[in-house]
């Protein structure tokens, strides 16, 4: 049954199964000078596609590894929000990394998590987690205090609209439905690695 109340936090079993490009689409029509790490798979394709930005990193190859970028990008620049675009199966790869981000609690730091239950890229083999775990009781119970799922798009603009203001860390949770990603991002890491490093100030254009 979708989510009825605004006053009443979603769950998991009535959050709206939302599409990930749309929700991608409406964060980045929010930003300005933040930094954007996009986790493997269809959640850097559809950063890509949300309009490139110097401040966007985009994972390849490893799973587990956008929360913990983002971490670091928080801690070494703490007047700039990190944004993590994590999908389920690789935040499942790296749990550990939330009681990491709790520990160290980075008031910048804002973890998205885009549940599929599957792992989309490789054939959409559920998750062993999909539909028995709950992502915002594992990220409560790693001591994330701000974690919630977005009931639907209003409560998703919503929410990061909190988390862009507000003091954080922040775990914004979404059920995301089985579409592919729209684009596909370049596979340049070099590229990507010295346009993240210039747009967040580090490296002087070459
Ligand atoms: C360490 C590691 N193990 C396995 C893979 C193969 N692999 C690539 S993407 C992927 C699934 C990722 O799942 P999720 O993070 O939920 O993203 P989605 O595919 O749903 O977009 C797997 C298993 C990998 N790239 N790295």
């Amino acid at each position: 049954m979708a989510h009825q109340s605004t006053n009443t936090p979603a769950t998991f079993d009535n959050a709206k199964v939302m599409n990930r490009f749309e929700l991608t689409r409406r964060m980045v029509a929010r930003l300005t000078d933040e930094a954007v790490v996009g986790g493997i798979g269809n959640t850097n394709f559809d950063l890509w596609a949300a309009g490139q930005r110097p401040q966007n990193f985009y994972m390849l190859g490893s799973m587990g590894l956008a929360i913990p970028i983002a971490l670091g990008v928080a801690l070494a620049q703490p007047k700039r929000r990190a944004i993590a675009l994590e999908g389920d199966g690789s935040l499942l790869m790296q749990l550990g990394c939330l009681s990491t981000v709790a520990k160290l609690a980075p008031p910048n730091l804002i973890i998205v998590l885009f549940d599929t239950g599957i792992y989309q890229i490789p054939g959409g083999q559920p998750t062993p987690a999909a539909v028995i775990a709950d992502y915002v009781g594992l990220a409560r119970a790693s001591g994330l205090a701000r974690s919630a799922w977005a009931a639907d798009e209003d409560d998703f603009d919503r929410m990061v609209a909190m988390a862009l203001s507000e003091a954080g860390p922040h775990f914004i949770a979404a059920r995301i439905d089985d579409k592919p990603a729209v684009a596909t991002t370049d596979r340049d890491p070099v590229q990507i690695r010295e346009r993240f490093m210039c747009g967040l100030g580090v490296r002087a254009p070459a």
